[in-house]
């Protein structure tokens, strides 16, 4: 994975982040881990190194590509959680490497936190299967329905790991998704993970999760300041990801 966005996009990520998609991943960080992480609280500063321990700064989002931290500050959210996606738009969810991996599974709003089987003609949801140290993206085929994903390792979803991209404004919103993942509970249904599935549902696979970065699998690495703002953008984002969630997972 390369990145060329300036490093201008990258120190306007936060901004525009709240700009797209509103404050409304707000509600699930904060609701979820006891202690609020905003999304914007990482912030590179005008020398390329990262002023947080806590939550990274993803890859820059534009209108095509949104990057979705997965386990985002070490929490059981995703990040963003909630947002509007146009067809055609790759979602990326990045899956930090620790002990304890995560997914990005389909479900639907109901029943919460159970994986969309194939229905009919309906084809079954896609899922990343348990993961750690991958990414996983997807592509919207179909703006005008919701896709409502969740994280299939125990008991995750239960304590609010779940996200909604087009979700409806009134009625089964993102707030009730959250809502109805949360009232499961520890009574969540365990789900097992038999590897990824492509396909899906208003949004299909683009392919099985492949790895974010060699240097995502060490979680010694330490804080390696940049000499180079555009080095460190251009290739080290995924190292300082992978630093940080070390730090933070470990
Ligand atoms: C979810 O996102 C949509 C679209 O951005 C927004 O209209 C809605 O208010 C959000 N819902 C919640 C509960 O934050
Ligand atoms: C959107 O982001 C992707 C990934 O970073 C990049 O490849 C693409 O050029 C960007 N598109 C625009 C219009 O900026
Ligand atoms: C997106 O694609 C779906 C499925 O083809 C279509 O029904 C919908 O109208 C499209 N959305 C827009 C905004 O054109
Ligand atoms: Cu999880």
């Amino acid at each position: 994975m390369k990145f060329t966005v300036p490093l201008a996009a990258a120190l306007s990520l936060p901004f525009l982040v709240n700009a797209q998609y509103g404050p409304s991943p707000a509600p699930a960080t904060s609701s979820t881990g006891g202690t609020a992480t905003p999304q914007s609280s990482a912030t590179l500063t005008s020398t390329g190194t990262s002023t947080t321990s806590s939550t990274p700064a993803a890859p820059a989002s534009n209108s095509t590509n949104i990057f979705v931290l997965v386990a985002a500050g070490g929490k059981l959210v995703y990040n963003p959680s909630n947002f509007t996606a146009a067809n055609g738009t790759t979602v990326t969810f990045i899956i930090p490497a620790g002990s304890i991996s995560h997914s990005v599974t389909q479900g639907s709003f109901s029943p919460t936190c159970q994986y969309l089987a194939a229905s009919g003609a309906d084809p079954a949801g896609f899922d990343s299967g348990l993961q750690s140290g991958k990414q996983f993206s997807i592509q919207i085929t179909n703006d005008q329905q919701p896709i409502w994903f969740f994280c299939k390792q125990d008991s995750h979803c239960g304590l609010g790991m779940v996200g909604a991209i087009n979700a409806p404004t009134t009625g089964n919103t993102f707030d009730a998704y959250m809502a109805a993942a949360k009232a499961l509970g520890t009574a969540e249904t365990s789900i097992s993970d038999s590897g990824p599935v492509t396909g899906g549902v208003n949004g299909v696979a683009k392919g099985t999760p492949s790895p974010t970065s060699t240097t995502s699998s060490s979680s010694t690495t330490s804080s390696t300041p940049s000499s180079s703002a555009s080095h460190l953008v251009a290739n080290g984002l995924f190292a300082v990801l992978a630093a940080v969630f070390g730090i933070t997972l470990a």
